[in-house]
């Protein structure tokens, strides 16, 4: 198992990778080239770039996350072919370079949706935060709004201002789409990227829904256990798996996470992690929280305990944390709250280990 932390290039993170390599016990970073166009292939030079920017802070580069898939290959279009070919192209640059694991969703239109960035608990500090009567009142570009306004400057990963004016079309679009359409426009993807992925050494694995039911009437895929073995047997190998985001499929309190993440590890198709905690109001509005099992409704122990026993050895990465010690940083991203979280997570795993 190795602890990363998330970071933006460019200029675009608040946190130096020198500041994560003091976080102890992290190892490297899961990044992203936000500049190239959805679509567009992320050119060997960039991704050498960028990797040896992290290896410059003694960090890893083993896993890169949102090399987002085009909307028309989404809505199944004839143009997806041009763009699937640049989505194997960047696989085998990626694979060159290192990376070991690439972290994708495939949500029509919306990468991850809240109402509220920047949330005020009790003891001050500010959270991500989803309301679904609030949600229910907006709309993407309103969504998009407000996001912006809480975003302090940052960009948002899936909310670049870009894709904003489509949104709308693109909603109507999916109206006429049936799930079973949608399934078949994922499995043309991962028939083409997949055997590419293998030849490439890097484990594709894909994001759950955010949250992991149906907003805006668009179709959600990876809302729980049963869609998500549907999905793995799509392509029965190890390359297709999953990224598993406890704070999004624990949205849903249905979802036992210990029993998921543990059936994915046993299975071999889960090269990573974002684990997070949430804490619900009401079985769908909920606050995402800080990662201990007390402060949310999560079991992080039991999580943890799940991977370990299923003998896990991917990538974990805490998840948003919360907004602390007057921090000012992207959403869900400083460094204060995340660098508790992974300590907490990797005494978790120290513990479970010597006691097994
Ligand atoms: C949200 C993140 C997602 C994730 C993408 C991967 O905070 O977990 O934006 O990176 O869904 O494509």
């Amino acid at each position: 198992m190795k602890m990363i932390l998330r970071w933006f290039p460019h200029g675009d993170d608040s946190v130096p990778l020198e500041y994560i390599k003091q976080v102890p016990g992290v190892s490297g970073v899961a990044t992203m080239l936000p500049k190239i166009p959805v679509g567009e292939v992320w050119p060997l030079e960039a991704v050498l770039e960028i990797r040896d920017t992290i290896w410059a802070a003694g960090l890893e580069m083993e896993v890169v996350e949102s090399v987002n898939v085009h909307e028309d290959i989404k809505k199944g279009l004839p143009s997806r072919d041009r763009y699937i070919e640049n989505y194997r192209t960047t696989i085998r640059n990626l694979g060159q370079a290192g990376v070991k694991c690439l972290c994708y969703n495939f949500m029509p239109v919306l990468d991850w949706a809240r109402n509220d960035l920047a949330h005020r608990l009790p003891d001050g500090s500010t959270v991500l935060s989803y309301r679904d009567a609030g949600v229910r009142a907006m709309n993407p570009a309103t969504m998009a709004q407000s996001m912006e306004k809480d975003a302090g400057g940052y960009s948002l990963p899936g909310w670049e201002p870009d894709r904003i004016p489509a949104m709308a079309a693109d909603i109507e679009f999916y109206r006429n789409i049936t799930h079973d359409e949608y399934w078949n426009n994922m499995k043309y993807f991962l028939d083409a990227v997949i055997p590419v992925a293998e030849e490439s050494c890097v484990k594709m694995g894909i994001h759950p829904d955010d949250p992991p039911w149906e907003i805006f009437g668009l179709p959600k895929l990876i809302t729980g256990i049963e869609n998500i073995r549907r999905f793995l047997a799509l392509h029965d190998v190890e390359a297709n798996g999953v990224s598993l985001c406890t704070g999004s499929l624990g949205g849903n309190l249905e979802n036992d996470l210990p029993s998921i993440a543990g059936e994915l590890a046993a299975g071999g198709r889960l090269p990573f992690t974002h684990l997070r905690n949430v804490k619900h109001l009401s079985p769908r509005d909920f606050d995402e929280s800080a990662h201990l099992s007390q402060c949310g409704d999560l079991d992080m122990f039991a999580i943890i305990k799940a991977l370990y026993d299923a003998g896990f050895d991917g990538y974990i990465r805490p998840d948003h944390g919360r907004m602390i010690w007057g921090e000012v940083a992207r959403p869900g991203y400083g460094l204060y709250d995340r660098a508790i979280g992974a300590n907490y997570l990797l005494g978790l795993w120290e513990a479970v280990s010597k006691m097994s």
